[in-house]
């Protein structure tokens, strides 16, 4: 074991050999031997048992099911095609090995280590976190602050920036599996015009391929389709591709054939290209922890961004593996060999899992190889990289060709260190009320595993959806950074005119409150990405009595709002915990009601034709007039809306929204400043954003007196 030190309050212990992931961007310098913490090395793995006191809360975990006080409950960190997100499962599409443990004393923990782990959080012994690592060569990184927050923010440091997309990928997106062709998706695109209402994007699932071949184009469904791709972006309309691991066998196929000329795919143990079956039928996958195969993979983007795209999906990148051939072949031998015969049970049993058990085997990830630095590791015993490594190859790619304009990339599986290379999607949740509650609790998660461009499938993928769940769901995605409706062939259709006039309506007005709200939104986003903060707070973060530690269905944004969706069904309202005195807003009021909630628990009503959320005290939130698009959308009128009683500060942050130029200092600030004066305000705005002439405040005090301001920038 190694002692490393980054800084004064983290620590890093390297045990064995460990493969670098390039999860964290600080290293620190070799310090002396300290003592660490209690590991038991048994064969090829490892235990660690930290000792949970009854106050103590377990935060982070990123993609996982479960609550944002993870105590209670088993996850494994193992990149997962999981379809059925029930309260039995233990893991999902990423490996998000952040964790905190909060109490009298915080302490936050990250394992380095590319493969299995699994966390007990005190679930068999409430007094005890047990972590199992399926391996002996990793680090530990410890980092020590003074509460969880400090500790999330310390981490976010160490692991480097959050992806930044462009402002476009802020708006809204529809998508579905099974738009069949190039008249479908421009039939959604006319009928969201038709209807006004706002839309920046439609994601394009496997139907736009020729066969599921990767970077390929169907002649029959989307003849022309460089010419489509440009007409829709010349209305300020974004086309967002995926694209699947698995890359298709086929001779005569060029990606195929690259491939094999290169030797850019993962082996078997023989040496041959590895042969799985997914979407295609059998696929190689590309071994994207060479170098070279990420250089080759990343620059077939071309074919797109020569069609205009600017914006991609990498999805079944886990590797998600339907069945290998052999296994599939025992499967029939055994049937072949039952059939006719008298079935008992357990044979009956034993005939149907064969099948059923099929996908995603163990055995499969440990009969296939990767290469790196000329070293042979079987993916088992990398594989928690694969995503990662895929979304890494895919951004250098994209970065090339497009140059220094920015582009969205979001994937399925990741590990910590993707972070810097894409968003995430939260992956097949099901239409359910549960998972519009799910989808609010893991987004602090992770915001805490540096994951930032974010969001669930709003309306849910599988199952069908109804109109006022959707409208429910939107009432919170609307402040998620990705906010894309999304769902599952042969479900119901699930766009916002797909149901009533009434769920038309509110849909439409709640897409427009996030064109309102989109500089705000922004404007949280870059910040926290640049400032190393959560944009997504548990109450507990922020507020340190009993009550806030319990509350999970309410979460902070920034440092302005608490969201308090409702998520049940025939609900009117909800109970909605205050752990201070704030400003309840309809947002999409007519004349914007407001009203002071006292601290303490209240029912509060909350319609479908709404969008509720409540402003902490001395602070404001800027708005705008919503319009069809990003590319649309005017400054120059800005709204605030203020709850001010002594003095209120608020940076609006902003920039060009398409280039790197913020990186060079090139950005723009409206520092705004309102300042209690008996029974009026001074404000004071310090702004460099030429695009802003005129804000208009709405302030409101504690005794709910509103008070209209306007003033005209220089
Ligand atoms: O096995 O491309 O999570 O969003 O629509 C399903 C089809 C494969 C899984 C993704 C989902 C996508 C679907 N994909």
């Amino acid at each position: 074991m190694e002692t490393y030190r980054i800084d004064d309050d983290i620590k890093a212990f390297k045990y064995g050999n460990p493969i670098e992931t390039g999860a964290v961007v600080k290293k620190g310098t070799k310090a002396h031997q300290e003592n660490d913490f209690n590991i038991k090395f048994k064969k090829n793995k490892c235990n660690i048992a930290i000792k949970l006191l009854s106050n103590d809360m377990v935060y982070g975990l990123g993609n996982n099911l479960g609550e944002i006080n993870k105590r209670g409950r088993i996850y494994e960190s193992y990149c997962t095609d999981e379809p059925s997100h029930t309260e039995d499962k233990v893991k999902l599409y990423s490996a998000h090995n952040f964790f905190i443990v909060s109490g009298d004393v915080s302490r936050g923990y990250f394992i380095d280590f590319p493969t299995r782990i699994k966390y007990d959080v005190g679930y068999y012994d409430k007094n005890y976190f047990n972590i199992e690592i399926y391996g002996q060569d990793f680090y530990i990184y410890v980092i020590e602050g003074k509460d969880a927050n400090e500790i999330s923010n310390k981490f976010l440091k160490i692991i480097g920036k959050s992806y930044i997309p462009p402002k476009w990928a802020f708006g809204y997106f529809q998508s579905r599996w099974g738009y069949k062709n190039k008249h479908e998706v421009k039939k959604v695109y006319e009928t969201f015009r038709k209807n006004e209402i706002p839309l920046e994007g439609i994601y394009l699932d496997l139907d736009y391929m020729d066969n599921f071949k990767d970077f390929s184009i169907s002649e029959e469904r989307f003849s022309g389709f460089k010419e489509f791709a440009n007409d829709l972006k010349n209305d300020g309309l974004y086309l967002v591709p995926i694209i699947d691991a698995g890359v298709k066998v086929e001779e005569g196929y060029d990606v195929y054939d690259e491939g094999i000329a290169g030797n850019y795919f993962c082996k078997d143990k023989y040496g041959k290209p590895y042969e799985g079956v997914v979407w295609p039928g059998k696929v190689h996958f590309p071994d994207f922890m060479k170098e070279e195969t990420q250089l080759w993979f990343g620059s077939k983007y071309k074919i797109l961004t020569d069609c205009g795209i600017e914006g991609f999906w990498n999805d079944m990148n886990e590797p998600a593996i339907f069945y290998q051939d052999e296994a599939l072949q025992n499967a029939v031998d055994y049937a072949q060999e039952k059939m006719g015969q008298n079935l008992d049970v357990f044979s009956y049993f034993q005939l149907k899992d064969n099948f059923t058990n099929l996908a995603n085997s163990n055995s499969y990830y440990q009969s296939f190889y990767h290469e790196i630095d000329g070293q042979r590791f079987s993916n088992d015993e990398v594989h928690n990289l694969y995503g990662y490594y895929m979304t890494k190859s895919a951004n250098l790619g994209i970065c090339k060709l497009l140059e220094d304009k920015r582009f969205l990339l979001i994937s399925r599986a990741s590990s910590i260190g993707m972070h810097r290379y894409g968003g995430i999607w939260t992956g097949d949740n099901s239409s359910w009320w549960s998972h519009l509650e799910q989808n609010i609790k893991m987004m602090p998660s992770l915001n805490m595993c540096g994951f930032f461009y974010i969001g669930a499938d709003t309306g849910g993928f599988g199952g069908h959806c109804n109109g006022e769940l959707l409208t429910r769901w939107l009432q919170f995605s609307v402040f998620t950074p990705l906010l894309r409706n999304h769902t599952a062939i042969g479900s119901d259709n699930q766009e916002p005119y797909a149901f009533t006039e009434e769920v038309l309506n509110n849909s439409k007005s709640l897409i427009k409150a996030r064109y309102r709200l989109l500089p705000y939104i922004y404007s949280e986003y870059m910040k926290a990405v640049n400032n190393y903060s959560l944009m997504f707070k548990p109450l507990s973060f922020e507020f340190k009595d009993n009550m806030s530690k319990e509350v999970e269905d309410q979460i902070l944004l920034s440092n302005q709002l608490m969201i308090a969706p409702v998520c049940h069904s025939n609900h009117k309202g909800r109970y909605v915990y205050f752990p201070e005195k704030m400003l309840e807003v309809s947002f999409l009021d007519m004349n914007m009601i407001t009203s002071i909630k006292e601290k303490g628990t209240q029912y509060i009503k909350y319609g479908l034709d709404d969008l509720k959320f409540f402003l902490r005290k001395n602070s404001m939130i800027p708005h705008i007039k919503s319009s069809k698009n990003s590319k649309e959308l005017n400054q120059e009128n800005l709204e605030v809306l203020a709850y001010v009683d002594d003095e209120a500060i608020y940076d609006l942050y902003d920039d060009d929204g398409k280039s790197y130029d913020f990186m060079k200092g090139k950005s723009f600030s409206t520092n705004i400043k309102i300042i209690r004066r008996n029974d009026d305000y001074e404000i004071k705005v310090d702004n460099n954003n030429i695009s802003i002439k005129n804000i208009k405040f709405r302030i409101i005090d504690s005794n709910n007196n509103i008070k209209i301001k306007e003033i005209t920038l220089s």
